[in-house]
């Protein structure tokens, strides 16, 4: 929090709604009960997201067209999308100075999120909320949209910025890591089955999150249904791909993604079948052949792709990811190249259960 201006200061410049009604049966005082809806406040990574404005409008044409066609349904447009809450003068978001801009969402209530301990039926949900994103999404005009970071799932270009973070050694830490530095550059041949394809146009650009974390979405407290997709920061022209991959990533794996015991660090199959159905549910008549060819090829790839991430991260002195304790970027990196390692010999059990789920 910047020390000039206090969070209450920041959220007087917000439009946010009070209101007072008469209460009680009291005789002698006026007595109101005042309420107010709850609110997300957000200090937006300007670091990261170097252009607010572009960042801003992307969220907003996202969503006005998302509530657009979740009310059409007869859904509830104000519970299955983000509410972006304007500022007094009418902005999208209020700067404070260069690092310091905030924007507010409305609290999205009666909804909870998972980490790390999840079942099937979440999985199988969450396949139904990304499937569902990108189903509603699908018919939106991609020329909208600005590229809030530049190739961003450009795996091949992950790489180069890993050699290039290898070269520099900026941290003196490259000579410590040989074992995880080969692995990352023997299993480069794979890395760019994605973007070549879009490339070649066999595979399509769509509108998609780029940040399907299990986190990122909201699950109903009662029905354990996905609600609302939220961090929409990097929604962007995209693969199918990437976001099914990047859930699986995560969701698929027996532990979480700073887990040091490599030991309990495995990807489930069952995961994967149960996300597999949800996300087809939704998806099944939209994909090509080739896409649906990818999918298991594409959580090897997503999970892959954070690794280098965050080895080149480590080389480069922690400076993208937030860190809570000494070599966490290296943790992160060695779990999630044990899981590449895993699902390399899982593969064909994910293409049966790709046909399974169909
Ligand atoms: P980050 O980019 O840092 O991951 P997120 O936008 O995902 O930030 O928000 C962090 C967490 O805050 C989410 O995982 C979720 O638990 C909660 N959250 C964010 N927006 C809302 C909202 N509108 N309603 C309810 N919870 C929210
Ligand atoms: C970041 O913001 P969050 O925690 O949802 C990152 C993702 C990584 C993820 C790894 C904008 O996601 O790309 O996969 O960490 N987001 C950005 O946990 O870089
Ligand atoms: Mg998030």
């Amino acid at each position: 929090m910047n020390s000039e201006m206090t969070r209450n200061e920041i959220l007087n410049h917000f439009e946010i709604m009070t209101n007072a009604e008469p209460y009680g049966n009291g005789h002698i005082n006026d007595t109101y009960l005042v309420t107010m809806p709850r609110y997300i406040l957000q200090r937006i990574n300007t670091s990261i997201f170097t252009n607010p404005d572009e960042l801003m409008d992307n969220i907003e044409n996202v969503t006005a067209f998302l509530r657009k066609k979740i009310a059409a349904a007869g859904a509830d447009a104000d519970r299955e999308t983000l509410t972006v809450v304007p500022t007094k003068e009418g902005g999208k978001y209020f700067k404070v100075d260069e690092n310091n801009v905030y924007r507010v969402y409305r609290f999205v209530e009666g909804t909870k999120t998972i980490e790390n301990s999840k079942t099937a039926k979440d999985l199988y949900e969450a396949g139904v909320g990304f499937g569902h994103f990108q189903k509603l999404l699908a018919d939106f005009p991609v020329e909208k949209l600005y590229e809030t970071i530049r190739d961003f799932h450009h795996t091949p270009k992950r790489i180069e910025a890993l050699k290039e973070a290898i070269r520099e050694d900026r941290a003196g830490r490259a000579a410590s890591v040989k074992k995880e530095i080969d692995f990352a550059l023997e299993n480069a041949s794979w890395a760019g089955s994605v973007v070549k394809g879009m490339e070649e146009g066999r595979i399509p650009v769509r509108v998609t999150h780029n940040d399907t974390k299990i986190n990122n979405i909201l699950f109903d407290q009662e029905s354990g249904k996905a609600v609302c997709v939220i961090d929409l920061d990097t929604v962007m022209p995209g693969s199918a791909l990437y976001d099914f991959g990047d859930a699986l990533r995560m969701g698929g794996s027996t532990a979480a993604e700073d887990e040091v015991d490599l030991e309990k660090v495995w990807f489930e199959t069952e995961a994967f079948e149960a996300f597999v159905r949800g996300y087809l549910s939704e998806m099944k008549d939209a994909l090509t052949e080739d896409e649906i060819a990818l999918l298991p090829l594409s959580v090897k790839l997503m999970t892959y792709e954070c690794g280098i991430r965050f080895l080149t991260d480590y080389l480069n002195g922690d400076t993208y990811f937030k860190i809570h304790r000494e070599h966490h970027n290296l943790d992160r990196a060695r779990n999630q190249f044990k899981l590449v390692a895993d699902i390399s010999g899982k593969e064909a059990q994910l293409a049966e259960a790709v046909q399974k789920a169909f």
